[in-house]
C-alpha cells in the first residue's frame, strides 16, 4: 500500500490534490514512480463526460507516464525494480484472437485495468476510504501508479522521462497512425488536420514515411511555426479559408491521405471531403458525435478509417521511439511545451483549451 498525493476530479469542480491510497502491486503487476506524465485530450473528454455525470467520480486522470519501476509483483519478468519504464494505458494479452491475429492494439482481454475500481479491493482509495477511479486505466497525474505487466514497456534509462512519456500515447498515436495504420506510401501527399500533440506526430510519421506534402490544418496561426518543425510543408489556417477547398488547391484534387486529429464530426467530414477518389481520411481523434458523409462518394472508392493507439505492437513500437528519438529522428523536445507541477493541472488543461501548448509535461515530484 503507497499512500500518495493524486490529483482528483470529483464533478463540476476543478480538479484538486489529494492524498490517495495505492493497493498493489500484486501478483503479475508493476507499481511505477511517476516521474512525468503529459496531458493529452483525451483526458479533457473524459473530464467533459465526467463533469456532465457520464462517467463515475471520483477519478484520477492522466495516462502519458514515464517513470521508474518502484516495485515488482510476483511472476513479473519483463521489467524489475529501477528499470525505465513508458505506460501504454492499453496493455494487451497476447493470446485472445486480436492479439494472435497480430493486432494488439484490438485486445479483447478483460485484464483491462479499469475493472481494478469496481473490484471488490479497488487500486485506488480517498482518504475516507472510498474508491477512486483509475481513469484511461493509468491514473498518471499522481505520485504512482500500478499498472498490470502488460501495461509497462521497459525503456533505455539514458532517455529523458520528461520527453520520453509522451511515447505512452500523442508519439505512438500520431506516428503510428501515418505509418502503422495508413502505410502512407513514399511520395504520397498528406494533410493532417489538427496540429495537438496527437496531430504533429501524425505529422511527423508522414515525413518518416517518405509523404512528398505534408499539409496541416489548424485554426491556430501560430502552429504554423511548430508544423513545420515536424515536417510539414504546407500550413492551412481553418479559421480563414474553407479547409476543404484549399487542400484539394494546393494538391490539384490529388490528396492521397487526410488525418482527423481533433475528435469533431465536422472535421472528419472535412478530411473525409477533401481525400481524392481512392484516397484515404483516417480518424485519430476521439468522435463523441454523428459522423455524415456522402454515400456516393464510396463509388469513388474513397476509405474512411479509424486509428486506434497508432495500430501499435506496444513492445516493439514503444522502445523503437525512444531509440528513434535518442538519434535524432523523431522530434519530442518540440512537443513539450511546458513543464508544470501536478498542482497546475487545471490551467494545463486550461492552456490545452486555449490551443497555447503541443503537450503540457506534469511532474508530480516538482
Ligand atoms: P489538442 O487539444 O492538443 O489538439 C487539437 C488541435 O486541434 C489544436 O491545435 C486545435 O487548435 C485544433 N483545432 C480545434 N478545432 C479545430 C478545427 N475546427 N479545425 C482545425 N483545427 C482545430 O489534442 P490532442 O492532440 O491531444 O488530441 C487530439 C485528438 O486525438 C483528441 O480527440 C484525442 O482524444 C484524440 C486521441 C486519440 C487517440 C487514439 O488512439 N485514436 C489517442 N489519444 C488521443
Ligand atoms: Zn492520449
Amino acid at each position: 500500500m503507497t499512500t500518495m498525493q493524486s490529483a482528483v476530479l470529483r464533478g463540476p469542480d476543478p480538479i484538486t490534490m489529494e492524498e490517495v491510497t495505492l493497493h498493489g502491486p500484486e501478483a503479475g503487476e508493476v507499481l511505477v514512480r511517476v516521474v512525468a506524465c503529459g496531458v493529452c485530450h483525451s483526458d479533457l473528454h473524459t473530464i467533459n463526460r465526467a463533469r456532465s455525470g457520464a462517467l463515475p467520480v471520483p477519478v484520477i486522470l492522466g495516462h502519458e507516464v514515464g517513470g521508474v519501476v518502484e516495485a515488482v509483483g510476483s511472476g513479473v519478468t519483463s521489467v524489475a525494480e529501477g528499470d525505465h519504464v513508458v505506460v501504454a494505458f492499453r496493455p494487451n494479452c497476447g493470446i485472445c484472437y486480436f492479439c494472435v491475429r497480430g493486432e494488439p492494439h484490438l485486445c479483447e482481454q478483460p485484464d483491462y485495468p479499469e475493472r481494478a475500481a469496481t473490484g471488490s479491493n479497488p487500486r485506488l482509495r480517498d482518504a475516507q476510504g472510498q474508491p477512486v477511479q483509475q481513469g484511461i486505466g493509468v491514473a498518471g497525474y499522481s505520485q504512482y501508479t500500478v499498472m498490470p505487466e502488460r501495461g509497462v514497456v521497459k525503456v533505455r534509462k539514458d532517455a529523458p522521462l520528461d520527453r520520453v512519456c509522451l511515447v505512452g500515447c500523442g508519439v505512438t498515436t500520431g506516428v503510428g497512425a501515418a505509418t502503422r495504420t495508413a502505410k502512407v506510401e513514399p511520395g504520397s501527399d498528406v494533410a493532417v488536420i489538427g496540429l495537438g500533440g496527437v496531430g504533429l506526430n501524425v505529422v511527423q510519421g508522414a515525413r518518416l514515411a517518405g509523404a512528398r506534402r505534408i499539409i496541416g490544418v489548424d485554426m491556430v496561426a501560430g502552429k504554423a511555426e511548430l508544423g513545420a518543425k515536424f515536417g510539414m510543408t504546407d500550413f492551412v489556417n481553418a479559421s480563414e479559408v474553407d479547409p476543404v477547398a484549399r487542400v484539394q488547391e494546393l494538391t490539384n484534387n490529388r490528396l492521397d491521405y487526410a488525418f482527423e486529429a481533433i475528435g469533431l464530426g465536422k472535421t472528419v467530414e472535412q478530411a473525409f471531403a477533401m481525400v481524392r477518389r481512392g484516397g484515404t481520411a483516417v480518424v485519430v481523434g476521439v468522435v463523441g458525435q454523428e459522423v455524415t458523409v456522402p454515400g456516393l462518394a464510396f463509388l469513388g472508392e474513397k476509405r474512411l478509417v479509424g486509428s486506434f493507439f497508432g495500430s501499435a505492437k506496444l513492445q516493439y513500437d514503444l522502445p523503437t521511439y525512444v531509440d528513434m528519438y535518442m538519434d535524432g529522428r523523431l522530434n519530442l523536445d518540440d512537443l513539450v511545451s511546458r513543464k508544470r507541477p501536478m498542482h497546475q493541472i487545471n490551467e494545463a488543461f486550461q492552456d490545452m483549451e486555449a490551443g497555447l501548448v503541443a503537450r503540457s509535461v506534469m511532474e508530480p515530484g516538482a
